[in-house]
Parts: structure tokens; C-alpha cells; sequence
């Protein structure tokens, strides 16, 4: 059976543990089928009722929703407000000054915390910092920063001062960092001397140079870099300030910039089907809401919660599971710097163990590669730890395979810990698709339902509804806070991408497959459909690498295509034309690696393929399209049986049958 199939006939259940729903937020399917009903008898009221109980408004917004020129969507529009307000300054009114706001662990075991207070008071001073430097309302500042709390802080101060961020994760290489720069427009880049994980000090503030050394960055008037190993870093007078000197002197008390709830907050780079990476701009208002609601009702957070999302801040789930969601939310939270397998795979229980995690949020491809390390090492198994502290647990990311799912259930939840499957997307701000931990009965693989508000649905290829147990295409019928606003600079791009005329204008198309279940109506998401690849739960666009393997000056052509693994949910498998003879041997293995080199150092060390195949050409059709379809076939070591006679060139695919 494949994987697909096991999951479609997944039948066993788990109900929410008594004690766990006797206090939850939401305790029953009644309650959820009750809130799911106001949403379809008042869908502004509801929507406007919990954006007033939920955030605080400087000035209170009139109109719930402006749907005049969707699908460019408003929500609360004339409202002001300010996310670093709500997400600190209001907490410390509500008495939580002396909380723990963060405790840090850094990659070598040192554990910092810092209160609500203290956090406000790092966030202001910076905040007064950036504003010296001339840091305004509506520009744009890159981040590009180790998980830190001067990360966080950064992320603050930026909306405090009505400054959007564009967060670049640290694995991405200068010429990735470059692009975003470049197209966001940055006036300044936030960054570190070094990141460390896993024993090793990475530089980043040196890929940070040789980024605006590409050229194009003209807009980019400063750059602040955090002190973080002391290691030797060049400093350009006039243009490279440290953080610490930013913030020294300056006051503790910063206004906030109160902005239109549609200001937006940040811009996050991620990938599409075409080559160039999208800029999904969020807003402010919408944004925090959802970030604070999924908060209360996924993961069911409570005042005495340790709360902790091991997601990178260069990820959507890192900025609404850490920079904004806990903190809105006046919880306490874990920030970790450094990787599950060092100093040993039992790094992540251990924590666990040693600050108390009550909820702990993670994704598959962590859990998978934990499995094995526990396999072959009893001293890392979590058995070894004492996990009692637990008592809900998250996945996010990719699917969640019902094995890997059971493991997670058994030997860290203890059996007791419900698990969300959180199905959602750098698009949507926060949770879509994801069980109630107190009320819904869980399916292993399966996301469950959509969340109350979130009209999910699974259509044809022309926007028809599907009966339930017949899969289709995964959208999302009505518009909700979180959502992305547009594409920054590229408006057309937003609406051909998420609301295709085909599926006749009005539906989110979200890049999903999805089947939901004959009988309970469960979703279980079948992977992308577009030319989106998900390795290890980071998402790269297959021409996004194609275009890159085109760029070195060896390659005529190249296509890439996805193929099943058992560790990272998929792997990148190339097929290349070099503009020379087709290598063999020690010289296809040479320029093997010479590409994968190439490709880390053009995107970033994750879009590495795991596998590179020459051929003299690719299967084409006679029009001269390359027939991804049968390389799919050809990268998965199977046996072609489809019709080739399309193919103008069928002899080729002998040649594109084995690795090199
Ligand atoms: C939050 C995040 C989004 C894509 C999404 C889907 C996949 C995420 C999933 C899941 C199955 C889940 N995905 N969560 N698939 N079950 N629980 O991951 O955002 O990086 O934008 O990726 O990830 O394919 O479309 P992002």
C-alpha cells in the first residue's frame, strides 16, 4: 500500500483525553459546531466581536470588512493599533511585568530569560535606536539573524516603529539575501557577527557584505549586527553599527507608531511555481488576531503554559508561534538557538525536561530523523527523560505520517498529550486546517477541520465542489484576517497566484491537494500541486532551482522534480544538460558536486539536490515541453509504463535512469 492509500483507510481514533477537555478553551465538538454556526449566521459580527475582545485598539475600527476591491481584502482598516503594544506593553498592564516572557537556551546550554519588563525595555531602547538612525514609519528593514532574543527584539522594535520587516532565514546564501533586499526595498539590514549551531560558529554578518557587494542594495543606509560571538568581523565605518551601541543611551519609553490595522507588519519571502520567490505581505491587525486566536484555541494556551515552537524566526511559523502569537498572548515561551542533534539527538527532550515544556510544537521531518536517532542510540530514546511536563503536542510543516504520528503519541505525549496536525501556509498567517486539542477526535495523518471562520472546501478544476472522499484541489471559499494581503510589487502576481480565473476569481487557491473523508469529513492533505517542493518542511519552487542550475556557466538545461522520502517528505532529484558532452564516471560525480555546491551557495545549503543525472537531453514532447511527469516516474527508480510516444526523443530515458 502507499503512503497515500495507508492514510486514506486510517481508521483509528483517538478522543481527547477527559482531563485535557474538562479544561480547555474549547471542550467539545458542540462548542465547535457552535462557533463554526456564528460564523455562517454573522460572519463580519463575529469576526468584529473578536477582533474588539481579543486586540488593542488605539482607536477602534468602524467597518469590519471592505471587500469593495477583493480580492485586495480589508479588515478593520480605520482601526489603529501597534503589535509590539499588544504584544508587550499591554501585558505589562495586565500585571505580567515580572513574567518570563523568554528563556533562551542557546547551542551551548546557556539559559537566559527575560521578563515582560525586560523585554520591553530591549525593545524600546532599540526601538528609540532605529528611530535616531532615521528608521521610520513604512520603511522596510531586512532581518537577517541567528534565533536570538535580540531576533525578537528586532522583530519588536521594527513594529513598534511601524517599520516592516522582511525576516531572511540564516541558511539562505548572500545572493538569496540580496534578492530580498533588492525587492523589498530594505533601508536597513539587522544582522549577527556569527550564528552558532551545533558547536560551529557560521559567519553571517560576512555573507551580509558579500550580499550588498552584489550590488542594487543603493536604499540600504545601515546595517546593525548583533554581537553574538565576539568573533572578528569587518565593520564598514559609517554604514555598520552595533546593536548594543544602537540602544545605549536611549530611552526606555518609546510611543508606539499607531498604524492602520492594514499596515503592514512584515514581508516574507517564500517560493512559488515560477523562479522568483513571492514577498507575501501581512497586516497588522488581521495578522495579530488570528496569530492570538489560534493561540487560545489550538494550542489551548494557559497563563501557567511553557510554551515552545522549535521553528526558525526565517519561517512564517517562527513569527506568528514566537515573535507574536505567545507574546500576544502574555505566555511564556522557549527560544532555542541551536539544532535537535547536538550535542546528541536527545537535545529536544531534554529541554524539555529541564524548563518544563507543557506544549511543544514541531515539525515531521525533526520528529522522523529523532525516530531513528532513538533507534540506534538508547541514550537519546525519550524514554530516558522525564517528559510529564507535556500536554499538547503540534506538528507543522508537511504530513504527518501515521507511524511517525503514533511514535509522537506514545513516546513523548505518554499517550495523554493530544496532537494538533496544524495544517496552514506562509500565505495564511496562522492555523487553517487543525484539530481542537480538547474537542476534536484525532486521525492520525489527518489535519481534521478547518478552524471556526475558515471556510475551507475542496473543488474541481473549475472551482465545483467535490463530494466528500473524492480529492481535489484544496481553496478556501471566503476571506479571513490573516490572509495574505497582496504580493509586494507584484499585484497581478497575487491575484493570478491565489485567486486563478479558472476557479472563477473568488476562491483562495491555497496549492493543496486534499480528500476529505467519506464519513467524518476529516481533511487529509495529499501534497502541492503546483511545482512547489516541501523538503524537510521547507518549501522551494522546483524552477526557482532549475533557474539557478541554468545560471552556471556548465549547464544548457535542467529540470527538477520531487521524489518520496522517507526522511525529509521529499527529496530534489535534478536531471542536467551540460553545454559539453554528457560527464560519466569520476567526472559525472566531479560536476555532480561542483552543481550541488553551485546551488548551495546561490539559494542556500536546503535547495541542494540529493541527486544530479546527465543526459544529452531531456524527454520532451514534440512541442518541446519537458515531460516532468515521466522524470517523476524515472526519479523514483520506477519502471516508465506510460505512453512515451508523445516524446520526441524516447531513447533518452534509458540514460535518465540512474543516479550518476
Ligand atoms: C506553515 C508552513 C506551506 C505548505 C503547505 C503544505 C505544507 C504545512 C502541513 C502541510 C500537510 C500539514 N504543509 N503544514 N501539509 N499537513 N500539517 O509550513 O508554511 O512554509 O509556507 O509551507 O506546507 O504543502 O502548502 P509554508
Amino acid at each position: 500500500m502507499s503512503g497515500m492509500e495507508q492514510l486514506l483507510v486510517e481508521n483509528r481514533v483517538f478522543n481527547p483525553p477527559k482531563a485535557f477537555a474538562k479544561q480547555a478553551a474549547i471542550t467539545s465538538m458542540e462548542q465547535y459546531n457552535a462557533m463554526c454556526k456564528a460564523f455562517e449566521k454573522d460572519f463580519n459580527g463575529t469576526w468584529g466581536r473578536l477582533a474588539k475582545e481579543n486586540l488593542h485598539w488605539k482607536k477602534p475600527f468602524t467597518k469590519v470588512l471592505d471587500e469593495s476591491k477583493a480580492p485586495f481584502y480589508k479588515w478593520f482598516e480605520d482601526g489603529l493599533t501597534n503589535a509590539s503594544y499588544n504584544c508587550i506593553d499591554r501585558n505589562i498592564k495586565n500585571g505580567l511585568a515580572k513574567k518570563t516572557a523568554i528563556i533562551f537556551e542557546a547551542d551551548g546550554g546557556e539559559v537566559t530569560k527575560v521578563t515582560y519588563q525586560e523585554l520591553h525595555d530591549r525593545v524600546a531602547t532599540f526601538a528609540n535606536g532605529l528611530k535616531k538612525l532615521g528608521i521610520k514609519k513604512g520603511d522596510r528593514v531586512v532581518i537577517y539573524m541567528s534565533m536570538s532574543i535580540e531576533g525578537v527584539v528586532a522583530m519588536q522594535a521594527c513594529a513598534r516603529i511601524g517599520a516592516t520587516h522582511s525576516v531572511v532565514f540564516g541558511g539562505f546564501s548572500a545572493k538569496s539575501l540580496q534578492e530580498r533586499i533588492v525587492d523589498v526595498g530594505a533601508v536597513a539590514l539587522i544582522t549577527a557577527d556569527q550564528q552558532l549551531r551545533g558547536g560551529k560558529a557560521l559567519p553571517l554578518k560576512t555573507i551580509a557584505d558579500e550580499a550588498i557587494d552584489l550590488g542594487g542594495c543603493e536604499k540600504l543606509k545601515h546595517v546593525i549586527v548583533y554581537k553574538r560571538t565576539g568573533g572578528d568581523v569587518p565593520m564598514k565605518a559609517g554604514r555598520d553599527k552595533w546593536m548594543h551601541d544602537v540602544s545605549a543611551g536611549q530611552s526606555k519609553v518609546c510611543e508606539p507608531e499607531w498604524v492602520s490595522a492594514e499596515h503592514p507588519l512584515f514581508v516574507l519571502y517564500t517560493s512559488g511555481s515560477t523562479g522568483k520567490p513571492k514577498g507575501v505581505q501581512h497586516s497588522t491587525g488581521g495578522y495579530l488576531l488570528w496569530a492570538m486566536l489560534t493561540m487560545k484555541w489550538t494550542f489551548d494556551l494557559r497563563d501557567s503554559d511553557v510554551f515552545w515552537c522549535t521553528a526558525d524566526i526565517g519561517w512564517v511559523t517562527g513569527h506568528s508561534y514566537i515573535a507574536y502569537g505567545p507574546l500576544a498572548c502574555g505566555g511564556t515561551q522557549i527560544v532555542f538557538e541551536g539544532v535537535p542533534t547536538y550535542p546528541n539527538a536527545g537535545r529536544f527532550w531534554e529541554m524539555i525536561q529541564r524548563h518544563k515544556v507543557s506544549i511543544f510544537y514541531t515539525a515531521p521531518t525533526a520528529i522522523r530523523s529523532l525516530i531513528k536517532a532513538s533507534d540506534t542510540d538508547a541514550n537519546v530514546h525519550p524514554n530516558k527523560y522525564n517528559l510529564k511536563s507535556l500536554r499538547l503536542l503540534g506538528s507543522v510543516g508537511e504530513p504527518i505520517n501515521p507511524e511517525a504520528w503514533m511514535w509522537y503519541h506514545k513516546n513523548i505525549g505518554g499517550e495523554k498529550c493530544p496532537i494538533v496536525d496544524t495544517f496552514w501556509q506562509t500565505e495564511t498567517g496562522g492555523h487553517m486546517i487543525t484539530p481542537l486539542p480538547g474537542a476534536t477526535p484525532l486521525v492520525p495523518g489527518s489535519c481534521t477541520l478547518p478552524l471556526p471562520g475558515i471556510m475551507a472546501a475542496i473543488v474541481d478544476e473549475a472551482g465545483g465542489d467535490m463530494p466528500n472522499g473524492q480529492g481535489g484541489i484544496l481553496v478556501v471559499k471566503r476571506p479571513w484576517p490573516s490572509m495574505i494581503r497582496t504580493i509586494w510589487n507584484d499585484p497581478d502576481r497575487f491575484v493570478k497566484s491565489y485567486f486563478p480565473e479558472e476557479l472563477g476569481g473568488k476562491l483562495y487557491l491555497a496549492g493543496d491537494g486534499a480528500i476529505r473523508n467519506k464519513d467524518t469529513g476529516y481533511f487529509t492533505i495529499t501534497g502541492r500541486i503546483d511545482d512547489v517542493l516541501n523538503v524537510s518542511g521547507h518549501r522551494m519552487g522546483t524552477m526557482e532551482i532549475e533557474s539557478c542550475l541554468v545560471a552556471n556557466p556548465l549547464v544548457a538545461e535542467a529540470a527538477v522534480v520531487g521524489r518520496p522520502d522517507d526522511m525529509t517528505g521529499e527529496a530534489i532529484v535534478t536531471f542536467v544538460v551540460l553545454k559539453g558532452k554528457r560527464p560519466t564516471g569520476d567526472d559525472a560525480k566531479k560536476i555532480a558536486t561542483e552543481l550541488r555546491n553551485w546551488v548551495g551557495k546561490e539559494i542556500g545549503p536546503i535547495a541542494k539536490p540529493k541527486e544530479i543525472r546527465f543526459g544529452d537531453n531531456l524527454p520532451k514532447t514534440r512541442s518541446g515541453k519537458i515531460m516532468r511527469r515521466i522524470l517523476r516516474v524515472l526519479a523514483k527508480g520506477e519502471e516508465v509504463t506510460q505512453d512515451v510516444s508523445t516524446l520526441e526523443n524516447p531513447a533518452i530515458l534509458d540514460q535518465l535512469k540512474e543516479a550518476s
